[in-house]
């Protein structure tokens, strides 16, 4: 075979057959994002090679808050510790059939919720098991050295901690923020940051809905958008609330290539606190519309028992996952009265 080759083709066929040579060797295994495994020589563009898949809940995700291992300093400061690891090898089926590549923090997109109070040491032990470097940077308020920008982490086990005083007030994501950054985010390396205030917002049922989406066929488009990472998850699996219980919402935006997201809640208007910065809020409505990282609280309670929808009003991202449902009980029937 080589003979022949180097006969019909002449002087360079060496380098061409051996090229061919290597690649016949390097022959790999992998799993399409429709499921298929396939075995192949070429290039893959951001090839799957394990169908071990992640395990999402957007149930649990809802409402789970992480606090960190709690301490105290000397002064009498609470001081928060965090454990972050990121990695970048894990496989989630976005959508019945369709394998995608998640970047994850703790094992998940989104990351894990972490909480703590306004004026808290937070520290985050950052590990980043991934093969490329990552970072965490937090918006808020805190030392250059600590943004998370500049001091990449090296992949393979590289460790950095950040440390910062909780602030400001609100509801804020966190992202890694190495280049090409949308490449980093779209992946799915993002999470929320609550901070609360020192004298607690009143007793509520408080959610997280991260707005976010997937390019799944790596054209700078989303193919699929949803509320905590499934498309229509909290339609097939609406939320319970009851009647006359305030309930909050902290709203996160993290949809990459589509330059705005909005929410629309059915049956209901909303207090809205942008940012969650301030303890009064801004306006009284049923619809938002927010940029990238754009974030906010909303605060709302039913008045009247039923089934409710929630939405982005920008139809097109409703259609391809951005949809849910309150299932709203009457609490007077729940209490027995
Ligand atoms: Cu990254």
């Amino acid at each position: 075979m080589v003979l022949m080759l180097s006969a019909i083709i002449g002087g360079s066929t060496i380098i061409v057959f051996s090229a061919f040579s290597e690649a016949q060797l390097e022959q790999k295994t992998f799993v399409t994002h429709s499921g298929q495994v396939i075995q192949t020589s070429g290039d893959v563009l951001d090839p799957l090679y394990t169908t071990s898949t992640v395990e999402f809940d957007p149930e649990k995700y809802l409402r789970d808050f992480n606090y960190g291992r709690i301490s105290e300093s000397k002064n009498g400061q609470t001081i928060r510790d965090f454990i972050i690891i990121a990695e970048d090898d894990k496989i989630q089926e976005i959508s019945p059939g369709v394998f995608y590549n998640v970047w994850t923090f703790n094992g998940t997109v989104p990351g894990p919720t972490i909480r703590a109070t306004e004026g808290d040491l937070v520290r985050i032990h950052f590990i980043n098991n991934g093969s490329k470097s990552h970072t965490m940077h937090f918006h808020g308020i805190h030392p250059a050295e600590m943004d998370g920008v500049f001091e990449t982490v090296g992949p393979d086990g590289g460790q950095f901690t950040y440390e910062f005083e909780a602030g400001p007030v609100g509801v804020h994501p966190y992202h890694c923020h190495v280049m090409p950054l949308e490449e980093h985010i779209s992946h799915g390396l993002y999470g929320v940051f609550i901070v609360d205030p020192k004298i607690a917002r009143p007793q509520a049922d408080e959610m997280v809905m991260i707005l976010n989406g997937f390019d799944t066929d790596f054209d700078a488009e989303n193919n699929f958008y949803a509320v905590n990472s499934i498309p229509f998850y909290y339609q097939h699996h609406p939320i319970q609330i009851k009647t006359n219980e305030l309930i909050r919402i902290y709203v996160v935006n993290m949809v990459e290539f589509d330059p705005v997201n909005n929410f629309h809640l059915h049956g209901n208007l909303f207090q809205y606190y942008p940012t969650g910065t301030s303890l009064v809020p801004s306006t009284f409505t049923d619809m938002i519309t927010l940029s990238q990282t754009e974030r906010g609280i909303m605060e709302f309670q039913y008045k009247y028992p039923g089934k409710y929808l929630f939405h982005a009003h920008k139809v097109e991202f409703s259609e391809k996952g951005w949809v849910g449902l309150f299932l709203v009980q009457d609490a007077k029937e729940n209490s027995g009265e």
